[in-house]
């Protein structure tokens, strides 16, 4: 395979003159070149056959140990100017960032093959799908592309017929810590990616590309790149509601996006449309419309089960990678917090007979690459080329004080400052420390491709543009009471508050005005089944002032370190709040 777009030989060309590689490779995305790079994997010890009688179709993936998650302080956006990337960013000049990947890349993939993937991100025949080219000296990353996107031949085409595409270059290097960088140059709709071989630092289709270059030209187009799952809520009369919801990484999203309903709403089904990125465009007729650009989920596999997320579970079942998960003596994966007892001879995710002092046996961050379409729930307008139109957007984090269960903004502006000022604790998704509170607004803190401000003012700047955007909420599944146990069961259960925000939409749902915004009125929430003491309610939809005005100064400081770019109409929301709370 080639192709007859010059822009892509040349590249390539230029690519490999610097690299070095012994052979190039052009993915077309067959199942037959999937078997045979599987095959190659499990030759030279990359990938690991798991249990083919149990997992047909699995392998498991075991990483270098320091290189398990994404790395942000090692994570660059190179705009000709610093203050377009913002202090939210990461920042390097582009000519010395090029000059210094490009001395790594010099001969780095002599003895290697060099994968060309041609990837389509959205669904084939979408105004809105985004090519992209990933070149990469890993076939792990090569056959995850084909999972994660719509990888191959009709992605080639696609770059033949509309000629713009995202060039990512990617290579493991050796794997140094030292010499490791993730670099974007979004003027150029350029990745260059080294030293890594983990997911959201070497997928290059996934958070540099869907998220990182996609934000900085939805901003230029006027749409939005989203760190969102997208869910359809379908009642029993057969009308289904669409929401987003974004939050941090390793905070839930691919549960909610799966959940299952408790048994007292029988009748409503949950769609799954995506779990991780949105895609949001204004539609001529006024709604927000929300397509999901992958078409893989790489999920978090600790704490998945079926109690947790059955439908993930049975999405699992069959043609799954898996990356630094524990490997039981009957050849099955393995993870805390996955049905059954823990089996005897586990051998833990860096490949070493499984002792507690060593840690967990699969690592926090372990993960499972594998195609949505094996979803039960998988929502058969996933891949409708004009999305799905939003009637919520729910931004969250994980908060163990101050965030009630939910709210709901008052209105667009007064949303768009909830988004803006959210916070979460930390997670092992990226390297650093974990549980530690800081901002993280809209969820899109690793992932927003330039300035923090400038991308409120593009968020604010919907409301001009149409009367029918989705109403604002926000969650936290997250409360913990006094002796640090979580208050709200979650999972299946944050139905009930899906619920309620479905009703609101529909101008049903009671609510409570308070400082922060409408809350739901006593009885509001549908509990039916569920056993949960009145005053654990009242707690979790509780707004104490004495936590929410060091909060909201918190928030104030924050929106200071973007100077200038910070939008009026925020530094009001906060005077609004601040006031509010003091009477
Ligand atoms: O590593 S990824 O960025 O792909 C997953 C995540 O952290 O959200
Ligand atoms: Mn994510």
């Amino acid at each position: 395979m080639t192709t007859s777009n010059r822009e892509l030989q040349n590249w390539v060309a230029s690519v490999a003159a610097l690299t070095k590689p012994d052979r190039i490779h052009w993915c077309d995305g067959s199942e037959q070149e999937y078997q045979t790079l599987v095959a190659a994997m499990v030759q030279d010890g990359t990938l690991i056959k798991l249990n083919q009688d149990t997992h047909p179709g699995c392998y498991l993936h075991r990483s270098n140990p320091t290189d398990v998650a994404r790395v942000e302080h090692l994570t660059f956006v190179c705009t000709s100017d610093k203050p377009s990337a913002g202090p939210n960013n990461n920042w390097m000049e582009p000519a010395a960032a090029h000059a210094k990947l490009d001395a790594l890349y010099a001969g780095a993939m002599q003895g290697r093959t060099m994968y060309v993937v041609p990837y389509l991100m959205g669904p084939y025949g979408s105004p809105y799908a985004r090519a992209g080219v990933e070149i990469t000296d890993s076939a792990y990353v090569a056959v995850s592309m084909r999972i994660m996107t719509r990888m191959g031949a009709k992605a080639l085409q696609h770059i033949e017929q509309n000629a713009t595409f995202v060039k990512g270059l990617h290579s493991i290097g050796d794997l140094n810590p030292e010499r490791r960088f993730i670099m974007h140059f979004p003027e150029e709709l350029t990745i260059k990616s080294f030293g890594s071989g983990y997911g959201g630092n070497a997928l290059l289709g996934k958070k540099c590309h869907a998220l990182r270059i996609a934000s900085w030209q939805a901003r230029e187009e006027g749409w939005l790149a989203e760190h969102m799952l997208i869910l359809g809520l379908e009642d029993p009369h057969g009308q289904t509601t669409y929401v987003a919801a974004a939050f941090p990484s390793a905070c839930g999203k691919t549960n909610l996006a799966m959940l299952l309903p408790p048994t007292e709403f029988a009748g409503w089904k949950v769609w799954t449309v995506g779990d991780d990125i949105a895609w949001l465009h204004l539609a001529p007729d006024g709604r927000l419309w929300a397509v999901n650009p992958e078409a893989g989920f790489f999920g978090v596999a600790p704490g998945t089960s079926t109690k947790t997320n059955a439908n993930c579970m049975a999405t699992l079942g069959r043609d799954t990678i898996y990356t630094n998960v524990a490997l039981s003596d009957a050849g099955e994966p393995w993870w805390e917090g996955i049905d059954g007892e823990q089996p005897a001879g586990l051998t833990d995710w860096q490949g070493r007979p499984y002792q507690p002092g060593n840690g967990a046996a699969a690592h926090p961050n372990s993960r499972f690459t594998v195609a949505a379409a094996q979803c039960p729930t998988y929502s058969p307008h996933a891949n409708d080329p004009q999305g799905v139109p939003i009637s919520a957007i729910i931004f969250g984090g994980r908060r163990a004080t101050v965030a009630p269960l939910v709210y709901e903004a008052f209105d667009w502006e007064h949303g768009v400052f909830v988004g803006a000022s959210c916070a979460s604790e930390t997670t092992a998704a990226a390297t650093g420390e974990v549980g530690k509170v800081r901002r993280d607004p809209m969820a899109m803190t690793p992932f927003c491709g330039y300035n923090f401000g400038e991308y409120w003012a593009h968020w604010l700047s919907f409301s001009a543009k149409s009367e029918k955007l989705p109403r604002i909420f926000h969650v936290n599944w997250f409360r913990k009471d006094g002796n640090g146990r979580f208050m709200w069961p979650g999972y299946g259960d944050n139905m009930r508050v899906l619920k309620w925000i479905v009703d609101r939409c529909q101008g049903k749902g009671q609510a409570v005005t308070a400082p922060i915004g409408y809350l739901p009125a006593a009885d509001a929430l549908d509990l039916r089944g569920l056993t949960i003491d009145p005053a654990t309610v009242r707690e979790l939809l509780a707004v104490d002032a004495k936590h929410w005005q060091p909060e909201i100064e918190h928030v104030g400081q924050y929106f200071d370190q973007y100077v200038e770019a910070i939008p009026a109409a925020l530094r009001d929301q906060v005077q609004r709040l601040a006031q509010a709370l003091k009477s």
